[in-house]
């Protein structure tokens, strides 16, 4: 609040100005950021606030606004609501997360033909305070399909850090997992294991497959299949009929290269589980590449691991028989 005053001027009138507004919180894409690292040190950010405004009608300043660097591929939440604000997909992307608040009114904005010295003013409102998570979204080179219970995870944790929940009953992933396979010295590729498929999972049956579009940029499937579970006749019917899921989902995904990973060999007397899945494909007219592995002694992990590593790389592809 001021008024006027000078000398020969008597009732000067009312000049206090505005006050500014507080800066507001950008967050923007930083193409040379590829991890959230930064975040680890530095976990709380202000913006500018804006300057009170004063006599002889000086409005206040506004206060700069703060852009924050985050990496592409940023998924942006409101940590008290679980709220998603915003998914960070391009790099021209700059999204506002937290507005300043306006700036107070100075009595000048008062005065008016009835009250030529009005004393009044208001405060400045309160700037957003929020409290941000962020998360990073990894695209994964290679996806894990398969019915509950394949033993999707336990081939997750058993080639990478990743510490997904194993148990003995479907749908025990409700969320996708992303673990990093490092097959040697600085070779490494991102593995992502989804929730289970069953049939009419395209209409929502079990979990659905609104998890499928996290691997709709994958460059490779691996099928798993329990081989121990099941005769020669209903597993050829599982496999048929997670492809058919699959395709139902959309063409990148029927499109993706698939290996089909037989699972579980510790589980069946030796040589049954390879005369087993030779079964298997004949019966299926796969052509494709088949593994045998046991995810939990890790018999033939390795090797899928290699193979995996080669075809991302684009070598020369090994004769594909698997582990024969
Ligand atoms: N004997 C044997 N059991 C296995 C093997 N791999 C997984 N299992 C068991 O199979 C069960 C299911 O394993 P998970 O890894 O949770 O299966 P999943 O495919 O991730 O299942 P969902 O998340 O429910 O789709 C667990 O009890 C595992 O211990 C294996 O190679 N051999
Ligand atoms: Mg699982």
């Amino acid at each position: 609040m001021s008024f006027r005053r000078e000398k020969f001027i008597p009732k000067g009138g009312p000049d206090g100005g505005d006050g500014g507004k507080g800066g507001d919180v950008y967050l923007r894409v930083n193409d040379n950021l590829n991890t959230l690292a930064d975040f680890r040190y530095t976990r709380s950010f202000k913006a500018k606030n804006g300057r009170p405004g004063s006599g002889q009608n000086k409005t206040g300043h506004g206060g700069d606004d703060l852009y924050i660097d985050v990496p592409l591929g940023t998924v942006v939440f409101d940590h008290d609501t679980d709220e998603l604000i915003a998914d960070i997909s391009a790099s021209d992307q700059c999204v506002v997360v937290a507005y300043g608040g306006k700036g107070g009114l100075g009595n000048a904005h008062f005065k008016s033909s009835t009250n030529r010295s009005p004393r009044r003013t208001t405060e400045g409102t309160k700037s957003e305070q929020r409290h941000l998570r962020l998360e990073l979204r990894i695209l994964a080179d290679v996806g894990l399909v398969g019915a509950p219970n394949a033993g999707k995870s336990t081939l997750l944790a058993a080639v990478s850090q990743a510490k997904p929940k194993i148990a003995a009953y479907p749908f025990t992933t409700l969320y996708p997992q992303l673990g990093v396979v490092t097959v040697r010295a600085g070779r490494s590729f991102v593995m992502a294991d989804i929730p289970g498929l069953v049939e009419g999972a395209s209409d929502g049956v079990g979990l659905g497959t609104t998890f499928l579009r996290h691997l709709s940029r994958t460059r490779l499937l691996l099928h798993l299949v329990d081989v121990a579970l099941l005769s020669v006749e209903s597993l050829a019917q599982e496999i048929t009929t997670i492809a058919n899921e699959l395709s139902h989902y959309g063409k990148d995904l029927a499109q993706q290269d698939r290996w089909l990973v037989f699972n579980k060999i510790d589980a069946l007397p030796s040589n049954e589980a390879e005369t087993k899945s030779r079964a298997l494909v004949e019966t299926l007219g796969w052509s494709g590449p088949r593994f045998l592995i046991s995810a939990v002694t890790g018999q033939g992990c390795e090797a899928l691991c290699q193979a995996v590593m080669a075809y991302l790389e684009g070598a020369e592809e090994p004769g594909w028989k698997g582990s024969e």
